[in-house]
């Protein structure tokens, strides 16, 4: 019996591709290659179910002999694994991104003596624009918080950043920039505490209260899918601590970072010559504790943030509590510095790492923002923060046209600096 390939995602079963599998039957033995998260990650959006899930509903569909992992987005290493005689696609990939991908296949096909079938597309239905779909429905906050956890697991770095507002959060939620390598776009979501506290006019203190914070943190929820990580501040008393824990698990929040000082926080990138005071170990450790035990799923993470380098310590100093504050049950930890260099920082990660291999690291790169997303992964970051880019943009951006109109007294030369009132119109979805 002929052996036919059919690669798939499996998250959104429609006739287009039960129209695929029909004529992939019609050839011989189908062999489904479902994509791996990671195999996705790097091109698409995370499918809504796990692979696993995945695996069963595609396993008990008509006509489909056995699945196997595909773990790659290119189809070339398992068509030289797995040598079928056929492999069957829909003819949508003559055109854009995926036909190089297609130039791959027609020649490893050529190489192995089998051969391609197309198989005319569908119309009027696509996996793309179902999921697009999907995505104006929304989400629950149970697949919210979980996909923190899963993008960890399949994508190099997990890409993030600040929100302050709905409409910063639209903008991080669809942004795509197309590259030779795939598509790329913004992962989740950081909710901080200095960008929060701004937008209110208010010092980034722990002056805002969690239920203020959590007020602003709805508006983004409301109209967002991608997954939040919520700066805590120091966390509060551990009393308090257990119960923001259950808010923002409740509320459908992946992560909590809280640090490790004491007092009055202060911004940890505020110039000052008074040292931040930390907590003891202990404390700390006490408070992370505290946190994991209050948790409800397994999936929600605390994450240990490390005031170490900015209260003016060593890097010994950052790597003995990261040590015990993982061994206290933190899901990961967050290394922060005021350094240009970033020596600091590559330094911490290499003695973290000899250590533990898979905890993961979050690096937020604000004052070493020369190093790209991928020397921070060779490092040995997993998740890297941009935390207050969006509200230090759109601060000068206001500035200059209240300056332009009060230079003018109109506003016609402010008109080039705005968006069109059309375009704000169409920029809000649901908007008729
Ligand atoms: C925040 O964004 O509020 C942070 C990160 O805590 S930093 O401002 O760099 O301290
Ligand atoms: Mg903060």
């Amino acid at each position: 019996m002929k052996t036919v390939y059919l690669g798939m995602t499996g998250d959104i079963i429609h006739p287009g591709i039960i129209n695929i599998l029909n004529e992939a039957e019609k050839l011989g033995e189908v062999i489904i290659g479902l994509l791996t998260d990671s195999a996705i990650a790097m091109h698409k959006r995370l499918p809504f179910l796990s692979y696993e899930q995945r695996r069963q509903v595609v396993e008990n569909m008509k006509g489909v002999s056995r699945v196997v992992p595909q773990e790659d987005w290119s189809y070339v290493p398992n068509l030289k694994k797995y040598k079928p005689d056929y492999i069957i696609h829909g003819d949508d990939w003559k055109t854009g991104p995926l036909s190089r991908i297609r130039e791959d296949v027609y020649a490893v096909m050529k190489e192995l003596g089998g051969e391609v079938v197309e198989v005319p597309y569908t119309k009027g239905i696509n996996s793309t624009a179902l999921n697009e779909a999907q995505k104006s429905l929304g989400t629950t906050p149970e697949i919210r918080m979980k996909t923190l956890r899963r993008l960890i697991q399949a994508k190099p770095v997990v890409r993030i950043m600040e929100a302050h507002s709905g409409l910063s959060g639209l903008i991080i939620e669809n942004l795509e920039v197309k590259k030779d390598d795939g598509v790329h776009s913004y992962d989740g979501m950081w909710s901080s505490s200095l960008t929060d506290s701004t937008c209110k006019g208010k010092p980034d203190i722990e002056a805002v209260d969690l239920t203020t914070r959590l007020q602003d943190l709805t508006n983004i929820l409301e109209c967002t899918t991608k997954p939040i990580i919520f700066d805590g501040d120091t966390g509060g008393k551990t009393e308090h601590f257990v119960f923001t824990v259950r808010t923002l698990e409740r509320n459908g929040v992946s992560a909590v970072i809280i640090e490790d000082k004491v007092g009055l926080k202060k911004n940890s990138l505020f110039g000052t010559d008074v040292r931040q005071e930390l907590a003891t170990i202990e404390e700390f450790s006490e408070k992370i504790s505290a946190g994991k035990k209050a948790q409800v799923t397994k999936d929600f993470m605390i994450i240990a943030r490390l005031e170490s380098l900015i209260a003016g310590y060593p890097v010994s100093d950052a790597l003995e509590r990261a040590f015990a504050y993982v061994k206290a049950g933190a899901d990961g930890v967050m290394i922060h510095s005021k350094e240009k260099t970033g020596e600091d920082i590559r330094e911490f990660c290499e003695g973290f790492r000899k250590e533990y291999s898979n905890v993961p690291i979050v690096l937020v790169p604000t004052t070493y923002n020369r190093f790209t997303e991928a020397e921070l992964h060779a490092w040995g970051a997993n998740i890297i923060i941009y935390a207050n880019h969006m509200l230090r943009a759109s601060y000068p951006a206001m500035v200059t046209v209240a300056k332009t109109i009060l230079e003018h007294e109109r506003s016609l030369e402010a008109d080039p600096l705005c968006m069109p009132i059309k375009q704000i119109l169409e920029l809000i979805p649901g908007t008729k």
